[in-house]
Parts: C-alpha cells; sequence; structure tokens
C-alpha cells in the first residue's frame, strides 16, 4: 500500500473550468487496488504552490502522479502557452516532496513526450522522473504497486512507460491502445472531484460512451491519442454512470467522445437506455464532438428526447473543396443537414470552425461565410478557430516534413502553426472581423479567451439563466461587443512559428 498523491494542473477556465476526470478515475482505481490516493485539483486555488505544500505536508505522499491535460490552446492569435506556469507547480511539488517518484500522465503526454520528458525529466530540469502514456486506469496502480515491491521506473517493463535511460536515450513503450474499456468507469469521479463547484462555474459532467476514433483527419491527434479502433462501453454501463451521478445531484452532462454520433448505431443504442431507463427529463445532455457522418434526422429527434438540449458540431467548415482537404469523410451538404436539423428539434449548437489551413483561399473563406449566413440560426455560436497547430504523427505533419516546409525533428511542444500560403493573412483578419462584427453570434477564437468572457461567465453563473452560458453570448455581443479588439497585424506577426504551405 502507498499513499498516492494526484496532482490536477488544469488551471485553464476557458471555455469554462472541466473537470479532472482524469486523473480523477485513475485515483479512484489507485485506490481500488488498495493504495490510498488523493486528488489535489488545483484548478480553483489561488495559491497552488501553497496548495501544494500544504497537501503534500498533511497527506505525505510516496508516490505522486501529475495530470497534464493541456499543452497550449492551439490557437494561433491569442496563443496560451501552459508549461511554464506548470513547470512552476512541479518545482513546488519537487522542493516539498524531495525523492517521491513522480510520474507524469494525462492526454498531452502523448502528444510529444519525447521533447516533455527531455525538457522536465532527470536529464532536464528533473521534476518527473517518468510519463506513462495512454489509459492509465490499469497500468497506473500496477506502477504504483511494481514501485512499492521495490522496482524502478528505469528498469520497468509496462506499456505506456517512457523514460531517459541512464545513457540519455528516449525509451518508450507504446501501448496499443486497445484495451477493452468496459468496467472502467463504475469508479465514481465524486469521491475524488468536487462536482457542485465545477458546476457553479459553468462545468459539466465529461462521460465517454467509448474511446477512439476510426477518422483520420489531417490535423488530429485523436488517433495517438485514443486509438483508431473504437472501444465501446456498454450503454447499460453509460446510463448507470448517468443514473447514480442524477441521484447525486448532476444535471448537466457532456459526452467527451471523440464524435458522440460514429458509428451511429451506438449513439442511438446509448439514448434509448437512457430513454428506457426514465433518466431523460431528469438531465441535459450535450456532447463534445458530432459530425454529420451516418447521422439522420430520426438520431437527432432521438437525442432531444433522450435529453440533448446543445451539441458542439465540430466540422470544421463548410466548404467542401475544405472539408475534402481536411479528410472529414462528409461534405457541404452534410453540414447543410445538420444545420437543418439541429435547431428543428430544439437542440442548440456551437458550431466549430477551423479556417486558413494549407488550401484555404479567399474563395473558401466566403464560401464558409456565406453558408454560416444561410444555414445557421443567428442564435447559435459560431466559434472560429484560425491557422491550425501542427502535430506530429498526424498526416498535415507529415507532408509539411515531405515538402520540406517542417525539419523532421522540428521541436512540436512548443506550438507550430500552419497557415494557407493562399489566403493573406492581412486580408482575411480584416474579412473576419468584419464578418464577425456583422454577425454576433460569430466569436472568434482570440475573443473567447480573454478575461472578460470568465468575468461575464462567473457574473452570470449568479443568476438563473439557460445553461450553458454560451448561450448567451450572441445576445450579449448584439449589445456591444465586450471583446478587446485583436491587433491588426494579430495574424501575421503571432511569436510562435507558423509554416505557410499550400
Ligand atoms: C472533450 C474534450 C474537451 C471538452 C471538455 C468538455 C468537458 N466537459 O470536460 C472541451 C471542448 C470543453 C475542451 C476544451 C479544451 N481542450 Co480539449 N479535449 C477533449 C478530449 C476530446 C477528451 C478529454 C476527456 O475528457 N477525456 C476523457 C478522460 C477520461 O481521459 P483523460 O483525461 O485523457 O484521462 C486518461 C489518460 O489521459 C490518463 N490520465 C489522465 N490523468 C492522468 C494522471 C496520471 C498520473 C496518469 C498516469 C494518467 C492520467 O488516464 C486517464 C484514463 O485513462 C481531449 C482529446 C482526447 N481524445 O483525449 C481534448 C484535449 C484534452 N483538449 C485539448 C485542448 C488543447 C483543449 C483547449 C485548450 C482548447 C481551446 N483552444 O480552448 C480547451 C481547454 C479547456 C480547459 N478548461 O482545460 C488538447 C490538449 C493537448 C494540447 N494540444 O495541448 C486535447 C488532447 C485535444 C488535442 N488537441 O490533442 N476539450
Ligand atoms: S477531428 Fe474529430 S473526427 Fe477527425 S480524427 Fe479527430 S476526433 Fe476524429
Amino acid at each position: 500500500m502507498a499513499r498516492v498523491l494526484f496532482l490536477a494542473t488544469n488551471r485553464e477556465r476557458t471555455p469554462f473550468p472541466v473537470m479532472p476526470v482524469g486523473p480523477a478515475i485513475v485515483a479512484a482505481h489507485t485506490a481500488r487496488a488498495g493504495h490510498e490516493a488523493r486528488v489535489l485539483d488545483l484548478m480553483f486555488e489561488e495559491s497552488p504552490e501553497a496548495a501544494i505544500e500544504r497537501v503534500v505536508a498533511e497527506f505525505r505522499p510516496e508516490v505522486v502522479g501529475a495530470s497534464l491535460r493541456n499543452i497550449d490552446n492551439s490557437d494561433l492569435i491569442e496563443t496560451k502557452y501552459y508549461l511554464p506556469e506548470i513547470e512552476r507547480l512541479l518545482e513546488a511539488l519537487r522542493a516539498t516532496a524531495p525523492g517521491v517518484p513522480v510520474i507524469l500522465g494525462g492526454a498531452a503526454t502523448s502528444i510529444e513526450p519525447e521533447a516533455l520528458l527531455r525538457l522536465w525529466g532527470p536529464s532536464g530540469r528533473n521534476l518527473v522522473d517518468a510519463l506513462l502514456t495512454g489509459d492509465a486506469e490499469r497500468r497506473f496502480p500496477e506502477l504504483v504497486s511494481r514501485l512499492v515491491a521495490g522496482e524502478s521506473t528505469a528498469s520497468m517493463s509496462l506499456p505506456g512507460l517512457a523514460r531517459i535511460s541512464a545513457e540519455g536515450a528516449f525509451e518508450h513503450q507504446r501501448v496499443g491502445l486497445a484495451e477493452p474499456i468496459d468496467g472502467l468507469f463504475d469508479a465514481a469521479l465524486f469521491g475524488h472531484t468536487d462536482v457542485a463547484r465545477y458546476d457553479r462555474h459553468d462545468g459539466v459532467y465529461p462521460i465517454q460512451t467509448r474511446r477512439g476514433c476510426a477518422f483520420t483527419c489531417t490535423y488530429c491527434t485523436y488517433g495517438s491519442l485514443e486509438g483508431l479502433r473504437t472501444r465501446y462501453r456498454t450503454p447499460e454501463e453509460v446510463a448507470l454512470e448517468i443514473e447514480r451521478a442524477v441521484a447525486r445531484g448532476v444535471v448537466r452532462f457532456e459526452f467527451v467522445d471523440a464524435v458522440f454520433s460514429h458509428p451511429a448505431a451506438h449513439a442511438r443504442a446509448v439514448l434509448h437506455e437512457i430513454v428506457r431507463r426514465g433518466l431523460s427529463k431528469r438531465v441535459e445532455l450535450s456532447a463534445a464532438g458530432l459530425n454529420p457522418v451516418g447521422v439522420t434526422e430520426e438520431l437527432i429527434a432521438l437525442m432531444r428526447k433522450a435529453g440533448f438540449t446543445s451539441v458542439s458540431a465540430t466540422v470544421e467548415g463548410a466548404s467542401t473543396a475544405m472539408l475534402e482537404r481536411l479528410q472529414k469523410g462528409f461534405d457541404r451538404d452534410g453540414v447543410a443537414r445538420l444545420a437543418a436539423w439541429l435547431p428543428k428539434h430544439g437542440i442548440r449548437t456551437v458550431w466549430i470552425f477551423l479556417i486558413g489551413s494549407p488550401g484555404e483561399t479567399r474563395g473558401t473563406v466566403e464560401e464558409t461565410f456565406a453558408f454560416i449566413h444561410e444555414h445557421i440560426s443567428t442564435k447559435d455560436l459560431v466559434y472560429i478557430t484560425n491557422g491550425v497547430r501542427v502535430y506530429r504523427g498526424t498526416g498535415l505533419h507529415r507532408r509539411l516534413v515531405e515538402e520540406g516546409k517542417l525539419a523532421p525533428d522540428a521541436n512540436l511542444l512548443e506550438p507550430v502553426f500552419a497557415f494557407s500560403e493562399t489566403l493573406p493573412r492581412d486580408w482575411y483578419l480584416a474579412r473576419l472581423l468584419a464578418f464577425s462584427r456583422a454577425h454576433p453570434n460569430v466569436v472568434n477564437s482570440f475573443e473567447a479567451g480573454q478575461p472578460i468572457v470568465e468575468r461575464l461567465a462567473r457574473a452570470l453563473g449568479r443568476l438563473p439563466l439557460p445553461r450553458p452560458r454560451w448561450r448567451l453570448l450572441p445576445a450579449i455581443r448584439r449589445l456591444g461587443s465586450p471583446f478587446r479588439a485583436a491587433r491588426a497585424d494579430a495574424l501575421s506577426s503571432s511569436p510562435w512559428p507558423v509554416v505557410v504551405a499550400g
């Protein structure tokens, strides 16, 4: 038995504070394996370093699992790079708990594990001892038990474990990302996170029905994070988790699957089970990922019947040429169908668009803007990200390397973006701002990250207004833009490298 402290390092509150579901689930499984587990969530701590000192003194951990969710906000205009802040937290941890093994896990560790370990590992700043990539419900408790038994991460054989050898070589025992996920979630989230506090801050209970994504969109990391093969939870288990959370007072749930609607048969089975258990009237459901592939109007109607009130449509574009280029697997007509069905069935939508990636032209931008103008309800929010973050292992990365635009060993831990060489950046920014002024429901990523949004969310959080609060943004923007305007050269003079490609 060991005392294991989980450090949830994420402090980002945009678009809302997200519950540390990853470390909470791994903590629950670690406790189930016989260890004493405690989560220190730094999200709302006024002085996170002081919180670390206090909890380390109280709990005296023998192993620490630090969770890294975000590296950066993937946004070219107002880029936030989170690692310097998290590094200070890890420094405080090392100083207060010297000699205690620190294992870094979480979604972001799979993104650039070698660079991360060279930065924070034993031959770098010596803040973490090793990384564990991929799902960790089973493997982290095993790692802890083996540490307790006297093994060291320097010699341990365990899928997902990454370390720097004594000779300075990067060693990563890769995970297959094919392990079944059934039965993993019955270890409740509640014991390890303050669900009510997140609810007060507009947070939503995150729930998965599957892991993995079968699509291969050119810019996306999800294949390397969750695997290309879809692994399902049974509809009964998903509905049971919702039922238990409802019994504790949770109302708002968000499916955090890569794409909730694909394959549609599983989504349908989950929705039927929610209806069958009589949960639909007691919940407000949402999904962080929905695209048109395989979606029928009947599925949208069933989502509404099961309790869906809102959804994020992660379509990224509405120009067929760009959708093909990004290998999204659907075209403009598919997006138009969604745009007709969702409001018809009373589901509010955040439309996520990605504009400016290689191949984009003035023509494709105008096509997308015309689509937004004609097809998207003015009550719904359109969220635009500009340019695309380059991640290793993606089709975009391979292409930029093949074209000689990016060195194969370029460090991608610090943000690197790609932007279209056929889209003049100053023209695009001016056009985007004009379009957004004329369409109060169109919010740019650089606006959503501004402190005013959090202040508004906090102020509105006290009022009995409809949830989620983003629904109110179009109305607020109609009264007058509360946002600081972007600098005219915001796109062309980014402090982060921008690869211009066709
Ligand atoms: C759903 C989602 C969202 C939703 C969240 C909704 C909600 N209610 O929670 C929304 C849309 C709001 C969102 C927003 C953002 N997101 Co997001 N999001 C995701 C997504 C798809 C799933 C996250 C999730 O809940 N997974 C389910 C849980 C159970 O898994 P997990 O946390 O990964 O935990 C497992 C492992 O990582 C590991 N683990 C976790 N902690 C620990 C700790 C230890 C010690 C160990 C050993 C293991 C371990 O074990 C867990 C169980 O197996 C991931 C991509 C992905 N496929 O992972 C991106 C992802 C996490 N997001 C990402 C980003 C960038 C963001 C934003 C910054 C984007 C932006 N521009 O605003 C914001 C930040 C929000 C915030 N406040 O932090 C990036 C982070 C990496 C990076 N590039 O920096 C990811 C990885 C996507 C990507 N681009 O690659 N996101
Ligand atoms: S962008 Fe969405 S659909 Fe495409 S690969 Fe990534 S998660 Fe899957």
